[in-house]
């Protein structure tokens, strides 16, 4: 194949085009849908003109659809006036000012990428974001093309008599052959990628939202007939989403409509079109017996996530593609405070530094490491990514703890005042943070240019005599892929010091005239840097880095002893926690080096002692103490362990099973006694006292069936048999799925059978057995490729099945037989003749082999091999295994 072509931030240039208005005309047929576009073109003033002979042509994207005619200015254009190819429609000489009406015909019900106009079930529905709306017609497909629509959707009434598109309904009528049509306007100019339309025969719930300067916003939740009774928790999510933008960021919602449109077939979470989200059924429908607690917390913040785009996202919108993390970063801050404020904010903090550090540190790490504003692509579908998402909001969150929430509030502000309507960049919003707190960022837009996780070191010194205190902090960026090279980064580093009776000290800089709060911030700036406190009574144990305040390594060099300390006192709940989890991980990979050199792995009673204390802790939040006694997952000590050595990931299931049996063992009756004490016998809620204490009570299950007696077996089955909610069905057969024996395998089957017509709990059915840490797992998960239940064409189904076994069960993945992998390899293979986007993202859980022992590198890298040999490779696969395999 030839190499396909990158794309490159610096060379980005103005269109030589801009669109005032379009106005589409859908003639919506399952094989044939017509699709007539009327643009109102002009030169743009600000490209570059170029004289007569170098004016540059109007070029407009277009692909997989057949052109049926072009009309310039209502007259049809000769053949030698423009040209067509696989990928655009060129007019070589237009006039400054023109109209084209643009007729195409697409067949949506070919349309298996799920990008463009496509069938999900019995409804057409769209996905334009990043570089779909190509797919519909020919059009200049890129963000800073703004347009102001109206739409026309044309489909026969008794299929799909709901039709929906962008912004207003203004107009409807019927047509005499059974058909009937619907106009809508969008007032507000829009890049294409948030263009969308909807058809079908959907149950609507509605309810209304009254704003703050008392305008009735219509909501409206459309859903399958069958799902009626599934959303009414995500139109309340959506409420709470609307209300929380008035109160923090005075942002108020801008059309009269706010519609949600769930569909089965999706790639991602859901897409924040102007007025008409779609989502991912799984980000809507809930009722408390087919989802989760978790499941319910992800449609508060997915819900919450796409409304806030309105603001942070289509109000003002992007240049360009290398710019996404303005939008996303952006917004994923948004939700995590959102979720902070309606749950617990420590807890939430806890569970995206997890996120953080499962994910994106590997991938920062890896052969596909890019800064939060990457520099080049091959497809930016492969660029949606938990650097440009997760690390980018950690910048956001940076530049709030820098600025603090009243200046950071300026600086929003300030950024819509400047730029509502616009597309603009990320120095468009880092300036307005910065000229309105008057701080400097220069140095922090690094954050946005290096990629690699910064390594900080932290050395002290205590001055008896004079009793201060000195913090000296040195900072490394490993080299990334892209770069060798990196220059010292602006690094928040909260701080705190804890006095021997666990209290924390009043903070007083040398300089200072008065002490200050206990937890201060240290604005690191240069490769080695020293803070000195003064007044500091006793040597204090230091408390770096609270509430993870910069996406960083941090080498503190404490002592066993003071982490155990930090773990009972830290008086910042996440400190205390990453306490914890910093001495399981040391304590599971001591264990995990003892069985590598054939020695029986002993514990550490120290370890069990502080582990006691901390489950029994009455005085703390449930739900952190469930966290508090959670293990680092494999996942995650796996990438520390590929800090200093080859990963094994025997070494590291066996070692995390023995620590926690171990436990389980030690400590029996304690976890008998949170798991009786944390039963709420009370009717199912999801507010977060009672989400904290099932998730502590299921904790403790957790230890206790990993047991594994009869009597803990009997146990889980009668909890799975007994529970009235999601939660605990999951919590209970999770557990029993890990434990070979005949409850386990009846468990699974009632699971089938009571839910094999819901296709979002069948999802659960797939990733309990894909997840299951069994030596036959990776046969299992190739039989249930053939399930009837199982389609290889939904994408939930394959990150369910395909994903969870590849990316959380690491032990059965990475089978030394190579058969995870030669399945992987076959399943990236099949998707991506018809959808390369999910293959992509596949391939991509092959990214770490090379930190990997030598059996399993070279059976990762010969199954790489393999797939960047097959023919017709797309775009998308081959940009992530020719990255893997350089
Ligand atoms: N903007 C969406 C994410 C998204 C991206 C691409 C999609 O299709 C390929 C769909 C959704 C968000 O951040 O929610
Ligand atoms: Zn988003």
């Amino acid at each position: 194949m030839t190499t396909p072509n990158m794309i490159h931030l610096k060379d980005y240039r103005p269109p030589a085009f801009l669109v005032d208005f379009v106005d589409l005309v859908f003639e919506l047929k399952e094989t044939d849908t017509r699709v007539k576009s009327t643009l109102t073109l002009r030169r743009n003033p600000a490209a570059a003109p170029g004289d007569a002979a170098t004016r540059p042509p109007l070029v407009l994207d277009g692909r997989d659809m057949a052109l049926v005619s072009v009309l310039m200015d209502g007259r049809p254009l000769a053949t030698e006036d423009f040209q067509v190819d696989e990928r655009s429609l060129t007019l070589p000489d237009p006039p400054d000012a023109l109209t084209l009406e643009i007729t195409t015909r697409i067949q949506p019900q070919e349309n298996r990428s799920l990008e463009g106009l496509y069938r999900s079930d019995g409804m057409f529905c769209t996905q334009c974001e990043a570089e779909g709306f190509r797919k519909i017609t020919y059009f200049p497909d890129r963000p800073d093309v703004m347009a102001a629509y109206t739409v026309t959707l044309i489909a026969d009434r008794s299929k799909y008599p709901v039709l929906l598109s962008n912004g207003n309904r203004v107009d409807a009528g019927e047509l005499s052959d059974g058909r009937h049509w619907v106009k809508w306007e969008d007032p507000f100019k829009k890049p294409c990628y948030l263009f969308a339309l909807v058809a079908g025969d959907l149950f609507c719930l509605k309810d209304t939202f009254r704003t703050k300067s008392g305008r009735d916003v219509r909501l409206r939740i459309y859903v399958e007939h069958e799902n009626r009774d599934k959303c009414d928790y995500a139109m309340q999510a959506l409420k709470k989403a609307m209300a929380w933008d008035e109160k923090t960021f005075g942002l108020e919602y801008d059309l009269d409509d706010y519609m949600i449109v769930a569909v089965n077939d999706f790639n991602m979470g859901a897409m924040e079109n102007k007025g008409l989200n779609i989502f991912n059924s799984k980000f809507v429908l809930a009722r408390q017996d087919t989802a989760t607690d978790t499941d319910f917390w992800n449609i508060d913040r997915v819900i919450a996530h796409e409304y806030f785009h309105n603001w942070t996202g289509n109000r003002v919108t992007l240049r360009n593609w290398f710019q996404l993390s303005l939008k996303e970063g952006l917004t994923v801050f948004r939700d995590q405070e959102f979720t902070a404020d309606i749950t617990s904010r420590p807890v939430k903090r806890i569970s995206d530094v997890r996120t953080l550090r499962s994910f994106q540190f590997p991938e920062d790490a890896g052969p596909m490491a890019h800064p939060v504003r990457p520099s080049a692509y091959i497809k930016m579908d492969n660029f949606y990514t938990v650097t440009v998402y997760e690390k980018g909001a950690e910048v956001i969150r940076m530049i709030h703890r820098i600025l603090g929430p009243e200046d950071f509030r300026k600086g929003m502000d300030l950024y819509f005042e400047r730029h509502d309507g616009q597309a603009v960049t990320i120095e468009d919003f880092v300036g307005a943070m910065a000229d309105a707190s008057g701080r400097d960022l220069g140095q922090f837009m690094l954050w946005y240019a290096q990629a690699g996780t910064p390594v900080v070191t932290a050395a002290r010194a205590y001055d008896p005599v004079r009793k201060t205190y000195t913090l000296t902090f040195s900072q490394f960026c490993p080299p990334t892929p892209d770069a060798a090279e990196k220059a010292p980064m602006h690094i928040p580093v909260a701080v705190g010091l804890i006095a021997p009776d666990g209290g924390d000290f009043p903070l007083q800089l040398s300089g200072e005239k008065t002490p200050g709060p206990t937890t201060r911030v240290l604005e690191l700036r240069k490769a080695d840097e020293s803070f000195t406190f003064v007044n500091v009574p006793a040597p204090p144990v230091p408390s770096i880095l609270r509430g993870f305040s910069a996406p960083v390594k941090l080498r503190a060099g404490c002592s066993d002893a003071e982490v155990r300390f930090r773990f009972a006192h830290d008086s910042d709940p996440f400190n205390r926690w990453d306490a914890g989890q910093t001495l399981f991980a040391k304590v599971i990979l001591e264990r995990a080096a003892e069985i590598r050199a054939g020695r029986p792995p002993v514990m550490d009673d120290a370890l069990v002692a502080a582990f006691r204390q901390t489950l029994l802790d009455e005085t703390e939040d449930r739900a952190f103490i469930a966290h508090a006694v959670t293990l680092p997952g494999e996942p995650e000590l796996a990438t520390l362990m590929s800090e200093s050595d080859l990963i094994d990931p025997d070494a590291v299931h066996q070692a995390r099973r023995f620590v926690i049996q171990t436990l389980a063992q030690t400590l029996r009756d304690d976890f008998e006694t949170v798991f009786e004490r944390n039963r709420d016998t009370g009717p199912y809620r999801v507010d977060p006292v009672s989400v904290g204490r099932r998730s502590l009570k299921n904790a403790a299950l957790a230890y206790l069936g990993g047991l594994e007696t009869p009597e803990a077996i009997q146990r889980l089955f009668s909890e799975f048999e007994a529970a009235d909610n999601m939660t605990d069905t999951m919590a209970a057969l999770t557990i029993l799925s890990h434990i070979p024996c005949d409850e386990r395998i009846q468990a699974i089957d009632r699971f089938y059978e009571r839910w094999r017509h819901d296709v979002l709990v069948l999802d659960k059915w797939f990733s309990i057995q894909a997840a299951a840490q069994l030596s036959d797992t990776p046969a299992t998960v190739r039989k249930l490729l053939d399930h009837p239940a199982f389609s290889i064409r939904n994408p939930n189904k394959v990150r369910a099945l395909v994903g969870v076994f590849c990316s959380l069960n690491p032990w059965c993945f990475h089978s030394p037989t190579g058969e995870g992998y030669a399945l992987l390899a076959d399943q990236v293979a099949a998707l991506d003749g018809f959808n390369p986007m999910i293959a992509a993202r596949m391939a991509g859980m092959f990214n770490h082999w090379k930190k990997y022992e030598p059996v399993r590198r070279n059976l990762m890298k010969a199954q790489l091999e393999r797939i960047k040999a097959l023919p017709n490779l797309s775009g998308n696969v081959y940009e992530i295994v020719s990255k893997a395999l350089a």
